[in-house]
């Protein structure tokens, strides 16, 4: 019954908003960070995945961040991915989507169409929903294809999968690291911008594969569920996410989304 209640919200909804998290990236063979033997685990947040950790030790945090550009570049998209991309390019729904104008090349549409029939809020780092073809995908918390130098700021993504230990930039000399956000660090000021956009502007919120732990993006599904837009969440366990949902549609993302998109 929820399944099909949560088809027809998709269905019929004129932009949705949906956040995803490790989970929907579980299927694509990547680990995810809390489910039991996540990564995390391998190693204590502090450690990779904080400015304090990069200061201690740069070496530990390069290598813990190769191995998941590794396993980045190994996975590809799964069928959740490919179920919100086909959503977007309108092969299951009346709207076609605008041309696109804004969007920066790096995939992460910080210029979403305000009527945008989809905008995809990843914590994810790891490029799948751009893989599978999804424009609209704003990455909250950075990419680990991205490399950003600690001195001057500058991006480059064109290193090799594993990136050399320890990465200095060409231009001033200073120690490269993943450009993504870790504990303690703000997300960027434009991310939060086009993020919020999105959740003001949104009628129906998908939430997929998040414990819905980490803020400020545990945030936006409570922020819709205010604006009493319907909250549809799909996870394989309860969250702090499910008493605000109209639905928890338990099981995997790959077999549940193609079902309601
Ligand atoms: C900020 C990028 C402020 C890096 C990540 C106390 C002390 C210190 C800090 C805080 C604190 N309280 C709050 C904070 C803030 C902190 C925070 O929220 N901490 C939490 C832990 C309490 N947040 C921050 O620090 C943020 N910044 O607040 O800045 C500020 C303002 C101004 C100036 C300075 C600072 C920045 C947070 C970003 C951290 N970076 N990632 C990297 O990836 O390496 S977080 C990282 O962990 C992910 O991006 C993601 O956000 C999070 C993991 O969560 P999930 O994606 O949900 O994954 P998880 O494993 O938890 O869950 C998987 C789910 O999937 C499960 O529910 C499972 O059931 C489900 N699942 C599994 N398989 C499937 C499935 N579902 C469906 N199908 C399946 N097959
Ligand atoms: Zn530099």
């Amino acid at each position: 019954m929820s399944l099909k209640k949560a088809k027809a919200l998709i269905a019929h909804s004129e932009r949705l908003c949906v956040l995803t998290g490790a989970g929907i990236s579980a299927e694509s063979g990547l680990k995810t960070f809390r489910d039991a033997g996540g990564l995390w685990e391998d190693h204590p947040v502090e450690k990779v995945a904080t400015p304090e950790g990069f200061q201690e030790d740069p070496e530990l945090v390069w290598r813990f961040y190769n191995a998941r550009r590794k396993a980045a570049d190994i996975a590809t998209p799964n069928a959740a991915h490919l179920a919100l991309a086909r959503l977007e390019s309108g092969g299951v729904r009346k709207h076609k989507m605008k041309p696109k104008s804004g969007a920066n090349g790096n995939g992460n549409g910080l210029h979403p169409e305000a009527e945008a029939p989809i905008t995809i809020l990843t914590q994810n780092i790891d490029g799948l929903h751009q893989q599978a073809g999804s424009q609209n995908v704003i990455e909250l918390h950075g990419s680990i294809w991205k490399v950003r130098c600690t001195g001057c700021g500058l991006i480059t993504t064109d290193y090799p999968i594993e990136v050399p230990i320890l990465p200095r930039c060409e231009e001033c000399e200073a120690l490269l690291r993943p450009h993504v956000v870790w504990f303690g660090e703000a997300l960027e000021e434009e991310v939060l911008a086009a993020a919020e956009e999105a959740v003001m502007a949104c009628d129906a919120f998908l939430v997929v594969g998040t414990s819905a732990l980490v803020q400020p993006a545990a945030s936006y599904p409570f922020i819709a569920a205010r604006r009493k837009v319907p909250v549809i969440e799909v996870n394989m366990e309860h969250t702090t996410v499910s008493p605000i949902a109209q639905f928890t549609l338990l099981g995997k993302a790959g077999e549940i989304l193609p079902k309601i998109i």
